[in-house]
């Protein structure tokens, strides 16, 4: 028998703690509110929740800058808050998967704070120069600050009250070991691991001048991460049987399958980001229009590329699928319910963005002040810096902003969607009249619904949690693939535009956007179907 470990079969579904439900009227979601939706997480199917960061933090990154990877930020609640959403979770037979963000801290982390006064022991905690090198960081502009208490630059991939971790200091291994330990004797399942494969860097020489990253080289995948990687999970992880998945940016396969083969003792799962990128030029800030054949083809490469995948179409950073691929207008039942067919269709683990099982959509912000996001303000201004007109700089920001996936998850019609009864800390989306959980718990037809459906459909069906993939057809806005598991196949076919397409394929349907029981060979506007071919 070969061994199966509980993400293989396993549905993952992410919780961003402060956009999902709030409990006391503060405007920002919080542990308990979690807690009070489990029941309808335990409906929906799910096998664990990926808990993005609810740990002490000064929230400019809200919650990817750690004050304290110990303690609960009183934003979400307390220590016991946290250990009663583990019972609970458990008691449903939900894990719960947290969020390690290793690569940097808060600059309000003690040891950030020690290391800027150059305490015994703490003087290496980061990355500290006397010259900054060109690099560039991730979220715009350079990636050094001056400090002035310690009088050096410190290095910052991202927000500037994020400096990076000093991996070459032997201390920040047994920190970090002390964290997962920490965590996993609570009875975590696991972790997500941010920006993990840029966590080593290998030197601190000058990029080739790039307005983008310059510098990424020096630090992209290096063999010290892939050491680090190894040490954590021979040393810690392993003895908890805990599982990882690593957001391992601009991987390409071959450094993909190096940090998630399952020979490589790494990462259990990565989340690869280039089918993400097909609509982009350069950098997601600058966008051509959306084209399905590419999308797909980058998709069919990456389940060839893995032994088994982290797949996804949202998550926090990233737009709404329903708006990105789908059409959040007049098929706006009929798209998002076809690219779930994709999503839990796929060869690997599907990752479900929370929000995204009702179709919640791109937001419908009208000036800039109405964004939080320290990412989008600060493109914004760089823009306006280097002359971007503002119209430009406006349809940049509405296309890409995180804050398109940040809006509280809409619960019902009541004001802000149910999601806060004061003022959510981020405006609501205006379309909650119409896309709300508990109406769509009531209509049969709804997304949510289907969603339902197709997740108990995977639970029972082994071809589509076990099977192989392969590509059977990908023209225009077509895609058909089929799985196959000792010898028993089904056909999955997608329509990803709102003209009806003839494909090559007949067969008895198992489910699908439309209902129907024989397929027979015409995919309707945004039709998702599985058959079994005749
Ligand atoms: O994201 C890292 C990352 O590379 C991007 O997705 C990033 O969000 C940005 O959009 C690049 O343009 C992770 C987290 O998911 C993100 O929320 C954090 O802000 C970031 O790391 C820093 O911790």
């Amino acid at each position: 028998m070969e061994e199966r470990k509980w993400w293989q079969d396993g549905i993952v579904y992410q919780i961003y703690p402060r956009s999902f439900c709030d409990s006391n009227g503060d405007g920002y979601g919080d542990i308990q509110g979690i807690i009070s939706k489990l029941d309808k997480l335990q409906d929906l199917g799910i096998d664990a929740i990926w808990l993005s960061p609810v740990y002490k933090s000064p929230q400019v990154d809200n919650g990817y800058d750690i004050a304290d990877y110990k303690a609960i930020d009183p934003m979400f609640g307390t220590m016991e808050d946290f250990d009663r959403l583990l019972a609970e979770a458990k008691a449903r037979n939900i894990r719960i998967i947290m969020d390690l963000v290793i690569n940097h801290t808060s600059d309000q982390h003690e040891w950030f704070q020690r290391s800027r006064r150059r305490e015994k022991g703490y003087e290496d905690y980061y990355i500290w120069a006397d010259k900054p090198n060109n690099w560039g960081g991730f979220f715009g502009g350079g990636a050094w600050d001056f400090d002035e208490l310690r009088g050096q630059y410190y290095l910052h991939l991202f927000a500037k009250e994020q400096p990076d971790l000093n991996w070459r200091n032997p201390k920040i291994m047994e920190e970090v070991q002390d964290i997962l330990r920490f965590w996993l004797d609570k009875g975590v399942a696991g972790f997500r691991c941010d920006v993990i494969n840029i966590i080593w860097k290998n030197d601190l020489e000058n990029g080739f001048p790039s307005p983008i990253l310059a510098g990424l080289k020096h630090y992209h995948s290096t063999p010290g991460c892939h050491a680090v990687l190894r040490r954590l999970r021979r040393e810690v992880l392993d003895e908890y049987d805990a599982y990882t998945v690593g957001e391992t940016v601009f991987v390409n396969e071959d450094q993909g399958r190096d940090l998630c083969e399952p020979h490589r003792k790494e990462l259990d799962e990565i989340f690869a980001f280039e089918h993400m990128e097909t609509e982009q030029v350069g950098v997601k800030w600058f966008k051509r229009a959306f084209k399905p054949e590419k999308f797909f083809r980058t998709i069919a490469k990456w389940q060839h590329a893995l032994t088994w995948n982290a797949n996804y179409f949202e998550n926090h950073d990233q737009p709404r699928s329903v708006s990105r691929f789908g059409d959040d207008g007049k098929y706006h039942n009929k798209s998002a319910k076809m690219l779930a067919t994709m999503l839990l269709t796929l060869k690997g683990t599907p990752f479900i963005y929370e929000g995204q099982e009702i179709g919640m959509t791109n937001f419908d912000f009208t000036s800039i002040d109405q964004l939080q996001d320290v990412e989008s303000h600060n493109i914004y201004a760089i823009a306006k810096k280097i002359g971007i007109p503002e119209a430009k700089r406006w349809s940049m920001i509405k296309t890409s902003s995180r804050d398109n996936a940040r809006q509280g998850v809409q619960w019902s019609d009541a004001p802000h969607g149910g999601f806060t009864t004061g003022t959510p800390w981020l405006k609501s989306n205006g379309n909650y009249e119409t896309i709300n959980y508990a109406s769509q718990e009531k209509e049969p037809d709804s997304v949510l619904n289907y969603y339902k459906a197709l997740i108990a459909f995977r639970r029972e069906n082994e071809v589509l949690r076990r099977g192989s993939f392969k590509e059977k057809l990908i023209k225009g806005s077509v895609f058909v693939y089929e799985r196959e598991y000792k010898g028993k196949k089904l056909t999955v076919l997608l329509n990803f535009s709102e003209k009806p397409q003839k494909v090559p394929f007949k067969g008895h349907q198992m489910i699908g956007n439309y209902e129907k029981k024989e397929f027979y060979g015409v995919l309707g506007p945004w039709e998702g179907a599985i058959i079994e071919v005749e």
